[in-house]
């Protein structure tokens, strides 16, 4: 008799496969296996299950991403192993994620599909449910050309909660004006929330924005110093939407704060053009605080991500400080007294001000604020000069 399946309790999780590849002429500053650290985590949220992980040293990635050996190996722990999917921690070329279907007989995804998935399932609004259409629909576009796996694939499971799940979305003429009528929505739902900002502060407020690494806690110290409530949360990308308050500083004056969407490494070009309506009010601020996790063993690694993503945003010289968050987890005794490392690793010349933090705890609130008020006052003195 045919064993009858049993219900299980928990969601089915697909088991994954990671492969990381470390391109010799790249020289990236984030070290193999903490970007694939990384990537466990972000399969993690997407609701896979890594069990194996691949890695190679490369000169140059080739026609099928990795070598023919590590083929031949990856080949050989999917016959091996009931794995669903293979995960890459780079973008594949639509060719490359092709041919390495075919050669492995199981689903290819690569970290943007992976990152975008777990973008899909956070956003909640409509705005952050518009943008991440437009980054599923982009994503998609160039993969079209009759590869049905691909529009299979947007079935279910990690790196499939695609754009639509209509067959309709085969026709790349259909996948286009989709693409323009979501540009146009996300426009309008910009530009509304523009307005919105405008009303509330009478436009003459000076924005504050705070930026930082995925889980730095920028909700929890967003939270604390306007008592609001967003949601924050010990998972990557919690935030996908804008929230702005309006800041009271300790002279009574105010400015508004925003609390934005979290940066990652390999962040897909992709999803910050599709984010870029709610990156607003980063790329329109007087001031950015920059929150990095200090707890974190990859702090000045993330830091630096976040540095070179705000200079791709071409903000890098909008005033920043810098929030060095999460002191509880990693404040010193007297026997061995608190280092902070990480800024030795972080170039603060770019920083105005460095302020330490615990927003569970309350600490350095009262400095952060004065930070905040000296810059903002010094932002306005520029102004009238
Ligand atoms: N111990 C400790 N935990 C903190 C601190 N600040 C934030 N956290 C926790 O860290 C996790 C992430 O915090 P969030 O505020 O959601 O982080 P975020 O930067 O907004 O993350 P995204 O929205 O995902 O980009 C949550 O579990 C917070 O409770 C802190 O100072 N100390
Ligand atoms: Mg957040």
């Amino acid at each position: 008799m045919a064993k009858k399946r049993t219900h299980s309790t928990g969601p089915f999780r697909e088991k994954a496969i990671l492969v990381g590849v470390s391109v010799r002429s790249e020289g990236d500053y984030w070290a193999l296996d903490d970007s694939l650290a990384e990537l466990s985590e972000l399969a993690r949220a997407a609701g896979a299950n890594p069990i194996d992980r691949v890695t190679q040293t490369m000169n140059k990635p080739s026609r099928t991403y990795i070598g023919k050996g590590k083929i031949e190996e990856l080949q050989h722990k999917v016959k091996h192993t009931d794995v669903d999917v293979v995960i890459f921690d780079d973008e594949l070329s639509p060719t490359q994620q092709k041919l390495l279907e075919d050669k492995l007989g199981v689903k290819v995804i690569d970290r943007t599909a992976l990152i975008i998935d777990v973008f899909a399932q956070r956003a909640r609004s409509r705005e952050g449910r518009l943008q991440i259409e437009l980054a599923q629909t982009e994503y998609l576009l160039p993969r079209l050309a009759g590869q049905w796996s691909h529009l299979e694939r947007l079935g279910g499971g990690v790196g499939t909660r695609g754009p639509g799940e209509t067959q309709i979305e085969t026709d790349r003429r259909l996948v286009r004006r989709k693409l323009s009528r979501v540009k146009k929505d996300i426009a309008q739902v910009a530009s509304q929330r523009h307005q919105q900002r405008l009303q509330r502060t009478g436009g003459d407020a000076k924005i504050v924005s705070l930026v930082g690494y995925t889980n730095a806690g920028k909700s929890a110290l967003f939270n604390t110093i306007t008592s609001s409530g967003v949601i924050e949360r010990n998972q990557l990308f919690s935030t996908l939407d804008t929230t702005t308050r309006r800041l009271y500083l300790p002279s009574g004056t105010s400015a508004t704060l925003s609390d934005t969407v979290g940066f990652v490494h390999k962040l897909p070009p992709i999803l910050v053009a599709a984010f870029r309506a709610t990156l607003e009010e980063a790329l329109e601020a007087d001031l950015l605080i920059q929150v990095v996790d200090i707890s974190s063993p990859y702090a000045a690694e993330q830091a630096q991500v976040v540095t070179d993503q705000l200079t791709d945003m071409g903000i890098q010289d909008t005033p920043r400080i810098l929030v060095l968050n999460k002191l509880d987890l990693v404040a010193g005794s007297a026997e061995e007294p608190l280092s902070l490392s990480v800024l030795d690793q972080v170039d603060v010349s770019q920083f105005s001000r460095v302020v330490t933090t615990s927003a569970t705890k309350g600490w350095g609130l009262v400095d952060l604020r004065n930070a905040i008020e000296a810059q903002v006052g010094v932002i306005q003195v520029e102004e009238e000069t």
